[in-house]
């Protein structure tokens, strides 16, 4: 049996992580013959429900999971983590405006990226979900001077299988057949599903599609679809979301299929044009732990836009935290 992987993991009672910490102790995050320590973290007031959520774990008898610990600060909580993924997040109350979302975030993900640079394994991989995920990405990373840039990513994933999903259902593929979708940008309604690369059994997907269903239906359900979720169920994507974290983990870890392409949030290296340093996301191929972006993809005008757009929003919210980024 290997050794154990650390993995701390904040808003642990919540909804999403009531779901994902299953999976992980199941193996189906990084892998069926790696035992895990689960280093579980909450807000003080939530310590309760979450002694809850270990006693379950603890009866489900996980041949992996090797240990869980409890910590309601994540000073203690990160100690020695080899990943990290930052889940808990201040959600919009009534009357906040966005700036006020931004900037109340943007001080819990600044303490946590101190977090992990003082007490964090060095190879440290973090993924934010938290919302307004890229720039709490950001914001983290920047307060870690220590770790890299690029062990900072954040969650598209979940951006990226809706495309799937909602591509399958239209043209009857099952989505295994489905390769080479991407999301760009910010993980918001301004995100850009391009479908310009995308197969089906390996021939255009957008031979099977007509472009008025492409840009008037498909591009605003995927965009939005967080938000009707929200409409029918009167709460948030919970399963959908511990699947992608799941997905973005694993493959980032263990590598993508063989001439796939996933999408990810990281820090942008000015690659496509778009502004160096920020968290935006890119087609990326993983092997031995490590993501590179899909280089040489050919951009039409009408992706150029969009691609622009969503890079302008993530600007936008750089330039309303910018005097909390450490100098
Ligand atoms: P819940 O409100 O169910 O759970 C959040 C948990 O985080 C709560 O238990 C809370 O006590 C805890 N928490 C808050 N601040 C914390 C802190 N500083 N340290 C530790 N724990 C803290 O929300 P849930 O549905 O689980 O969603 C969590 C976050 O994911 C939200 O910000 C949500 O907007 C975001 N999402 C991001 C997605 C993405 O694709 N990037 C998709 C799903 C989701 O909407």
């Amino acid at each position: 049996m290997r050794r154990p992987v650390r993995i701390a993991i904040t808003g642990s009672a919540g909804s999403i992580a009531s779901n994902l910490l299953f999976k992980i102790a199941a193996g189906e995050m990084m892998g069926k013959d790696q035992p895990v320590i689960l280093q579980l973290i909450e807000v003080p007031q939530a310590m309760e429900a979450l002694r809850g959520i270990a006693m379950e774990l603890e009866d489900c008898a996980y041949p992996l999971l090797h240990t869980i610990t409890l910590h309601d600060n994540v000073e203690e909580g990160f100690s020695n983590a080899h990943y990290a993924l930052l889940i808990g997040a201040r959600p919009r109350g009534p009357g906040m405006e966005r700036r006020d979302l931004l900037e109340v975030n943007a001080e819990i993900f600044s303490r946590q990226g101190k977090a992990l640079n003082e007490h964090a394994n060095r190879d440290v991989k973090v993924l934010v979900v938290g919302n307004p995920a890229n720039t709490n990405a950001l914001i983290a990373s920047r307060n870690a001077p220590d770790l890299s840039p690029s062990q900072f990513t954040c969650l598209t994933r979940l951006d990226q299988n809706r495309a799937r999903g909602i591509l399958a259902t239209q043209t009857g593929a099952n989505p295994r057949d489905i390769a080479r979708v991407i999301i760009w940008g910010n993980h918001s309604p301004t995100q850009y599903p391009d479908l310009s690369h995308a197969t089906i059994h390996g021939h255009p997907a957008m031979d099977e599609i007509s472009q008025d269903w492409y840009a008037d239906e498909y591009i605003p359900q995927v965009q939005n679809r967080g938000g009707d979720i929200i409409k029918a169920r009167g709460v948030s994507s919970a399963p959908s979301a511990a699947q992608a974290i799941t997905d973005h983990m694993r493959d980032w870890c263990l590598g993508t299929e063989p001439g796939e392409f996933v999408s990810m949030g990281i820090v942008s290296d000015g690659s496509y044009g778009i502004e160096k340093g920020i968290i935006y996301s890119y087609p990326v191929r993983c092997n031995y732990g490590r993501y590179q972006i899909i280089q040489g993809l050919e951009i039409s005008d009408f992706s150029r836009e969009r691609m622009k757009k969503t890079e302008q929003e993530l600007l936008d919210e750089m330039a309303v935290i910018e005097h909390l980024l450490p100098k």
